[in-house]
């Protein structure tokens, strides 16, 4: 194990001089630098359906609409983004060096990545879980009936390690190997038969080869696989067992070398929410700009109140992000909702007022 955390720390080294182009900017204010190059430059999942997703030549979803929002609080406009397709191993590198300035990437918030990644995280945008996926003609509905079969995962990411921490935890004797069947790790063994953690560098890969049958499961945040059942030939022949493996809150994230960036992103995603919570949609915010309601105008920058201005942007940046993006609400309903191909309720991720957990400080 030592020695692949050094060949790790080679890559990631020599990852880091292969960018020094672009890693000048680390150093200095990103902030400020997005503002000079007149672009954001977001890190996106490379393709999860309701998250984020290339079609033809538009980048679409969840995520890149939360890029879109901070571009448009900088820059004034939700278009000015370039997006970076990252997957999940090089999400620190990516940061670290600035080849991205933010990612927003189905990435849940830890406490190693916050301090190891020297990130910033921005408030959760997504309250997750992890699930696994089975055929429905296996029969199996519980991970214990899974003992001694194939689960595939995606490496670097939460869900090998709450995988593997999960079978260790109910002494269910397991090995991790790679792709190719070449053994990772293996714990101690047992009477009980050994389960098979098979890592995949790339979703899709992990995916195809669930649908060749060569996996018995795959394990994923629960939107993550409620997209990919949503996309498959026949959704019905997929089940997502009931049992949630974790708590998988997604939120964006920076590099902590810049607060001032950091911050843009806290409120720019916490005005959704609160955009949501005053009514104030992408098609009634002009009908707010002559509010005398104090905590509208405060909200909008349209009155003397500094907001935007504290930020070292524009005052007014929420009206530029409802505007154009929509609310935390319309983003949600556009890309995960009941509408749409994936169907998932609000349920955590529903305003406090509802019921759910997202709440937004006072703009004041
Ligand atoms: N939220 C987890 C998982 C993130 C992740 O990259 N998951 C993979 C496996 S579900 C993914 O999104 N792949 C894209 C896909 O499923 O299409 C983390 O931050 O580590």
């Amino acid at each position: 194990m030592k020695f692949m955390s050094m060949i790790v720390g080679l890559l990631f080294v020599f990852a880091g001089l292969q960018r020094t182009t672009v890693s000048a900017q680390v150093t200095g204010s990103v902030l400020q630098a997005i503002q000079e190059r007149g672009e954001l430059i977001c890190g996106v999942n490379p393709g999860l359906p309701g998250f984020s997703q290339e079609i033809d030549g538009d980048w679409v979803g969840f995520d890149v609409d939360l890029c879109r929002a901070i571009a448009a609080a900088i820059l004034g406009d939700s278009n000015a983004v370039r997006f970076i397709p990252v997957d999940a191993a090089d999400r620190s590198i990516v940061l670290a060096t600035g080849e991205v300035d933010m990612l927003a990437r189905n990435t849940t918030l830890t406490l190693s990545r916050d301090t190891e990644w020297r990130a910033r995280f921005g408030p959760v945008v997504f309250y997750d879980g992890q699930g696994i996926m089975v055929r429905r003609e296996s029969g199996i509905n519980s991970l214990d009936l899974l003992a001694g079969g194939t689960i595939c995962v995606e490496t670097a990411t939460t869900t090998e390690l709450n995988m593997r921490e999960t079978l260790e935890v109910r002494g269910l004797p397991y090995r991790l190997v790679n792709p190719n069947g070449d053994e990772i790790f293996t714990s101690e063994v047992s009477d009980l038969p050994q389960t098979t953690v098979r890592a995949f560098n790339s979703a899709d890969e992990m995916l195809n080869t669930f649908f060749e049958n060569r996996c018995d499961a795959v394990t994923a945040d629960l939107s993550a696989l409620a997209a990919r059942r949503s996309r498959s030939d026949d959704p019905g022949s997929l089940s997502i067992l009931d049992e949630i493996l974790s708590k998988e809150p997604l939120a964006p994230l920076s590099l902590d070398s810049d607060p001032a960036f950091a911050n843009v992103i806290m409120w720019t995603i916490f005005g959704l929410i609160e955009a949501e919570e005053l009514g104030i949609t992408s098609q009634n915010v002009t009908d707010f700009v002559d509010s005398e309601d104090t905590r509208i105008v405060r909200f909008l920058g349209t009155g003397s109140e500094v907001v935007g201005d504290n930020l070292g942007i524009p005052n007014n940046f929420m009206f530029n992000v409802i505007s154009q993006v929509g609310n935390y609400g319309e983003i949600y309903s556009r890309h995960l909702g009941e509408e749409t191909p994936l169907g998932l309720p609000r349920g955590l991720n529903q305003l406090w007022t509802e019921g759910g957990l997202l709440y937004s400080p006072p703009f004041r």
